[in-house]
């Protein structure tokens, strides 16, 4: 063999060896067992986060650059079983936990992970302040109109004339609109997706673009307590074509759409980005200046 030859004889041994180092699997996910009930929504969830952070760590971010927190309930257990750092802090105070994070170290990623107990019962607060602060973290809310993981309370977003054991004569008042909620506070991104890991995974990525308090509620039905009874069928995906993320009015009306009050004869759910407004200042920029 000449000299040439062989160059060319050893160059497909250097192309297997790199294609080797690509195909290396990210995981993102710790080895404990899943205590949720078996079908439980959450695991969508979970699937969709998961797939986001290891395309985000394929294409060059590290576990480290990532945070995670979250409150107290059955949502609450997703921070088990994600491999990254983080706080597995109070009921209602995932909100605060974050920004003092983001505070002490404003390159971190930081996602938190809510119930609607938690995001609108106890930590209501936190939440109306964080849409005016505008720091830069993303927080997602697993409404299932319910506190379950005490076995079924109503929450602020459960329907009129819910009946459980602490409520037998049945919800009296018309749950609160948390999209609506927060387009009045101020947020400048808010969302809605249903417990879809495809749909998970895609508004992590819109959220993680935007520079800014990026509020995503996550329709999460609790097969125990407050199962689907019809929430999915009714959904349709807010678009270019149909709705402008950047008119405050028209995201108010979409938002209107659907009062979380149970589902009626021609309801429907608008899923998808609300409402964007990319000029507003950042909490900690401003605060550095
Ligand atoms: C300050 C405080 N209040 C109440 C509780 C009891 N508690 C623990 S989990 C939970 C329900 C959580 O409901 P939600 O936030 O909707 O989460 P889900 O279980 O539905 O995912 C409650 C009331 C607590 N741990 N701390
Ligand atoms: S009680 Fe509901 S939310 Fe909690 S794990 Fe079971 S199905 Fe999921
Ligand atoms: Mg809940």
């Amino acid at each position: 063999m000449n000299k040439k030859t062989k160059k060319q004889a050893k160059k497909p041994a250097k192309a297997v060896k790199q294609s080797k180092v690509k195909a290396i699997a990210v995981n993102v996910r710790t080895q404990t067992p899943i205590t949720w009930c078996p079908g439980c929504f959450n695991n969508q969830i979970l699937a969709g986060v998961s797939k986001f952070l290891e395309e985000q760590i394929k294409s060059g971010k590290k576990k480290e650059d990532f945070a995670i927190v979250s409150g107290i309930g059955c949502h609450a257990k997703i921070f088990d079983y994600l491999d990254i750092p983080g706080l597995n802090s109070l009921h209602g105070r995932v909100l605060p936990a974050m920004l003092g994070m983001k505070i002490a170290k404003p390159e971190l990623n930081i996602l938190g992970f809510a119930g609607d107990g938690d995001a609108y019962a106890e930590g209501m607060e936190h939440l109306i302040h964080m849409a005016r602060y505008n720091s830069n973290i993303k927080y997602l809310v697993h409404n299932n109109q319910v506190f379950a993981l005490t076995i079924a309370e109503p929450t602020p977003v459960t329907e009129k004339g819910y009946v459980d054991k602490t409520t037998p004569r049945g919800v009296k008042l018309a749950p609160m609109n948390p999209i609506k909620l927060m387009l009045a506070a101020g947020a400048s991104f808010v969302a809605r997706v249903f417990a879809d890991s495809e749909q998970v995974k895609g508004v992590l990525e819109e959220a993680n673009k935007h520079k800014g308090f990026a509020f995503i509620e996550i329709i999460q039905p609790c097969i125990i307590f407050h199962p689907d009874t019809g929430y999915k069928q009714r959904t349709y995906m807010l678009t270019e074509k149909n709705h402008n993320k950047a008119d405050l009015k028209a995201a108010m009306e979409k938002a209107d759409e659907f009062d979380y009050n149970g589902i009626k004869a021609g309801t429907k759910i608008p899923l998808g980005i609300f409402y964007q407004n990319e000029n507003k200042p950042v909490f900690e920029e401003e605060m550095r200046k």
